[in-house]
C-alpha cells in the first residue's frame, strides 16, 4: 500500500472512530432499543446497527473500492481476503454497553490481501485509543507501547471467562482450571477487543477464549503483532481471519507455557 493511501486511511479511521464514540456517549441520554439475536444473552441495540451503518456510509463514500465485514451484517459478502477489508465491530461488549455504560469498544481491523495494515480499538468509556500500524508499532493514545517481555504463568494475570472454567463443549475445563490455579490471578472484562488491547499494553499477560468472530479479534491481532505478542488458536494452530476461532493471546514464553497445559 502506498504511504499516502495509508495516511489517508489512518486519518479517516481515527476521525470516524472519534465521531462514532461521541454518538455512543450521547446515546446514553436516550432510551436504547434492545433486541435479541440468537438467544437471550446475545443482545443487539439500535446503536450497534447505527454505528455500523455510519462507518459503512463513510467508507463507501471515501474508499469505494474497499470492502467491509461488519458484525451486524450491513457490510459486504466477504468470500476471501483479497483487497482492502475493514473488519468492524461497532460495539464490542454490547452487554457491558447496556448494563454498565463502560467496558465496551469500537473495534476496527483493516487488512490488505489478508495482511493486517491497521488496528483501532477505542475504549469509549475511558476515552483510550489503542492503535497499531503494520511495522510502525502500537500506541495507547500518544504513548508508544513497548515490546512485551517474557513472563511465566505463576507471575501472570490472565483474562478468561468463567464459562470455560466449568464443564463445557469446547475445551477440557480441567486444563483451564489448572491454568487458573497456577496463575497469579484472573480477570474477565466482557469485551474481547478490550482484553486483546490489554494484552498488547501489558495490563493482562494473556487472554483466552473459545469462540470469537473476526470482528472481535481483527484489530487486536494487529496490535499484538506490533508488540511481539503471540496469538493462535487454543490448540496452537494459526488463527483464520474470516472464521470463528478460539484464541490464546499472550506474552512470549507464557503463550507456550499455557499451550503446553491446553494441548497435552
Ligand atoms: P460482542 O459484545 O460484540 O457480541 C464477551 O465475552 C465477548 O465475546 C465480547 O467481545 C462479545 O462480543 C464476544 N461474543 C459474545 N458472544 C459471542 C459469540 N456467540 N460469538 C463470538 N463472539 C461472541
Ligand atoms: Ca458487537
Amino acid at each position: 500500500m502506498e504511504k499516502e493511501t495509508c495516511i489517508k486511511i489512518e486519518e479517516a479511521a481515527k476521525a470516524w472512530t472519534a465521531e462514532a464514540a461521541e454518538m455512543l456517549q450521547k446515546s446514553f441520554e436516550d432510551t436504547l432499543t434492545i433486541t435479541y439475536k440468537s438467544h437471550i444473552a446475545d443482545l443487539v441495540t439500535n446503536m450497534d446497527k447505527n454505528i455500523e451503518k455510519f462507518f459503512i456510509e463513510k467508507i463507501q463514500k471515501v474508499f469505494p473500492d474497499h470492502k467491509v465485514l461488519g458484525e451486524e451484517g450491513y457490510g459486504d459478502e466477504i468470500q476471501d481476503t483479497s483487497g482492502i477489508i475493514w473488519i468492524i465491530d461497532p460495539i464490542d461488549g454490547t452487554t457491558n454497553f447496556i448494563h454498565q455504560q463502560s467496558n465496551f469498544a469500537i473495534s476496527i481491523g483493516i487488512y490488505e490481501d489478508g495482511k493486517g495494515i491497521m488496528g483501532l480499538i477505542y475504549d469509549v468509556g475511558n476515552q483510550n485509543l489503542y492503535f497499531a500500524k503494520d511495522g510502525k508499532g502500537a500506541f495507547l493514545n500518544d504513548y508508544k507501547l513497548p515490546k512485551l517481555d517474557k513472563t511465566t504463568l505463576s507471575e501472570a494475570v490472565i483474562g478468561v471467562n468463567a464459562t470455560w472454567v466449568g464443564p463445557n463443549k469446547r475445551i477440557n475445563h480441567e486444563n483451564v482450571q489448572e491454568i487458573v490455579r497456577k496463575s497469579r490471578g484472573t480477570r474477565s472484562y466482557g469485551s474481547a477487543a478490550i482484553e486483546l488491547a490489554y494484552v498488547a499494553s501489558g495490563k493482562l499477560d494473556a487472554y483466552m477464549t473459545m469462540r470469537l468472530s473476526p470482528w472481535d479479534f481483527a484489530a487486536g491481532l494487529i496490535l499484538l503483532n506490533e508488540v511481539g505478542g503471540i496469538a493462535t488458536n487454543t490448540d496452537g494452530k494459526p488463527i483464520q481471519l474470516l472464521k470463528q476461532n478460539s484464541i490464546l493471546a499472550a506474552r512470549p514464553g507464557l503463550h507456550e507455557e499455557i499451550l503446553n497445559v491446553l494441548v497435552r
